[in-house]
């Protein structure tokens, strides 16, 4: 498939470089099998990577403990059998560094790497109207035109900058998770700060306290672990696990969230104590994620029910954390379980038990500032060799509005998304064609295992764009209306939920003047998936398809070919029509 014919008259701005068919940014699991999937098709594809190798999140995030806390044998691609037969988990969680090892294997067994290049940020890239062509800049000075473009940017790769100040004063090495020097930092011997008691926080402290002569954790809200109870993949359940491999991975793609169980179907207000307990005691054995938010049916619903378990894990960490005092500033109150993302602990509870590891709780001595030798508290100032910040990222919007994306009639996404992010089945933002996204706001992307909801993006991506060459269609934009209910019915089903009254990266709060808007899709990645597809089947309902004359996919059509609304066939779901 030759690439599109270079366009005749390029505007607003001349792109001096070569034109093709997409361009992705980011080069983690998303951008990945983005590109093996364009590439299936014979398009041009070019994948532009900030980081100096790929890996995106599993790449940066080097901070000790870094691990998946969705099993491995999970959590990693299902489009390849022979991967799923050939890849060989260590670990039921594996670490960053075999994460890591493993996208490399996928980037050198399907010969990625020859389409991607490192070290280079997308910065600009402006919609042109007449030729519906993106004419994409980057930051080495580079500038080329692209039918499409896929922002596979990741949801957790915007750092969250420290907001306190005299962050710049400190004298002593500061250190963020999510850039953890390639090659680590010994800290033996030395007196290390961690701010922030997210999901890095609690898998980093455990480990940093294994090397450093003291520990101090400023936490300012607490969080819900569960135990990981991570262990080493046998010989014999590796064997076991690969001769079930495509049945699970069909399950999987079919599944709630991306990882396979029964959706519970009981209230845990139906059950008495002593059942809901010894339910609740079972999940927390079980060492899942979501064990506990599978119990029972309306844990993220009813304040009442929510309380039932998050009183349980209350009582588990009095009774791992030996202070009671330091078990009850350990122990969340007035925060529902769930609505902020539970952890995974390995070891976290029990660090506190360590006398070299302190707990400082700021709801009762906030910092002040960041001085020269440490933190000082409204109390007194802690002196320290290292702040390790761990305190998150402007997620699921951040690494798209730091792109300079420029829609039609001079639009920018920022502007567009001023008030929240806006899009139609959170693929595409009207008036942003072809501007398609990967895992981003609103869809279930965080809420789900995101390899699962990775996959099922990119192949409905993928698959439109082979529509839309089939068609010799050139452009594919959200209709304003889809989009206005699409964004309406992700806030009703959020306001289902006990998460939007969370103050949460869920919800934006943990970002000065962002807006506060509940960010992803609350419905399952199964009935997401099924509107998608429904959608498609409908003649891509609730999206304008269109060609230009002379410039396209070698069967040129011109005008309007097809519209939002169409009832072609109609879709197999009973679904409400977008
Ligand atoms: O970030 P977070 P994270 N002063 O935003 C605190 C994924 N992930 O990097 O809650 C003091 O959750 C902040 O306090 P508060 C996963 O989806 C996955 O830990 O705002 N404290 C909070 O405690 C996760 O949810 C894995 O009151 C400040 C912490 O910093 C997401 O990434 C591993 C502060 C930030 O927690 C983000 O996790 C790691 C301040 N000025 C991450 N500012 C896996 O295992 C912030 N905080 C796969």
């Amino acid at each position: 498939m030759p690439s599109i014919p270079p366009s005749p008259s390029p505007s607003p701005a001349p792109a001096t470089g070569p034109q093709l068919d997409a361009v992705v940014v980011g080069a983690g699991f998303s951008g990945l099998y983005q590109l093996y999937r364009l590439r299936e098709l014979g398009l041009s594809v070019r994948v532009f990577e900030a980081c100096d190798d790929i890996g995106g999140t599993w790449h940066r995030n080097r901070y000790p403990g870094a691990r998946c806390d969705i099993e491995s044998t999970s959590y990693s691609y299902s489009f390849s059998p022979e991967l799923d037969q050939e890849w060989q988990w260590s670990e039921r969680y594996a670490t960053q560094p075999e994460l890591l090892r493993y996208l490399h294997h996928v980037a050198d067994r399907f010969g990625l790497r020859a389409d991607i290049t490192l070290r280079t940020r997308v910065t600009r890239t402006v919609y042109d109207e007449d030729d519906h062509l993106w004419q994409v800049t980057t930051d080495t000075g580079e500038m080329l035109t692209a039918r499409f473009v896929i922002l596979a940017t990741g949801c957790m790769s915007a750092v969250k900058e420290p907001d306190i100040p005299g962050a710049a004063a400190f004298e002593g090495q500061a250190l963020h998770t999510a850039d953890w020097p390639r090659e680590g930092v010994d800290l033996t011997g030395r007196r290390v700060a961690v701010i922030g008691t997210g999901c890095s926080g609690v898998q980093a402290i455990p480990l940093l306290a294994e090397q450093a002569a003291t520990v101090t954790v400023f936490q300012r809200t607490p969080v819900y672990a569960l135990p990981a109870h991570n262990r080493p993949l046998s010989a014999e359940e590796n064997a076991e696990l690969k001769a079930h491999y495509p049945q699970f991975r069909i399950a999987q793609r079919q599944s709630r969230g991306g990882t396979v169980f029964e959706p519970p179907t009981r209230s845990a207000l139906e059950a008495d104590d002593a059942e809901r307990t010894a339910t609740y005691a079972a999940a927390w054995e079980s060492g899942l994620l979501s064990g506990l938010l599978r119990t029972y049916n309306d844990i993220l619903l009813d304040p009442a029910a929510n309380e039932t378990v998050a009183e349980f894990v209350r009582s588990k960490i009095r009774t791992i954390v030996t202070d009671p005092a330091t078990a009850e500033t350990l122990s969340p109150r007035g925060l529902p379980y769930g609505t902020k993302r539970p952890c995974l602990d390995s070891g976290y509870y029990a660090t506190y038990n360590k006398p070299h590891v302190t707990l400082v709780d700021l709801t009762k001595t906030p910092i002040v500032e960041i001085t020269r030798s440490g933190i000082r508290t409204s109390e007194r100032n802690h002196a320290v060799d290292v702040i390790v910040f761990a305190t998150g990222f402007d997620a699921m919007t951040g690494s798209q509005i730091a792109i300079d994306i420029v829609g039609k009639n001079g639009t920018t996404l920022q502007e567009k998304w001023a008030d929240g992010p806006r899009n139609h089945l959170g693929l595409l933002s009207s008036g942003f064609p072809n501007l398609f996204t990967v895992i981003g706001p609103l869809s279930p992307s965080v809420l789900s295992n995101a390899v699962v909801a990775i996959e099922q993006h990119v192949e409905w991506i993928t698959d439109c764009i082979a529509h839309l060459r089939e068609g010799g269609l050139t452009e594919i934009d959200a209709t304003a209306a889809a989009e206005e209910r699409w964004c309406a019915h992700v806030a009703d089903l959020a306001g289902l939920t006990l998460y939007p009254a969370v103050a949460s990266w869920y919800t934006g709060a943990n970002v000065p003047g962002k807006p506060r808007v509940f960010l992803a899709y609350a419905g399952g990645l199964d009935r997401y998936r099924a509107q998608c597809d429904a959608a498609a089947l409908d003649g891509y309902r609730g999206f304008t398809l269109t060609s230009l004359a002379d410039v396209g996919w070698g069967r040129p059509r011109t005008g309007l070919l097809r519209n939002s609304g169409g009832a072609s066939g109609g879709p197999p779901y009973p679904l409400r029509d977008f």
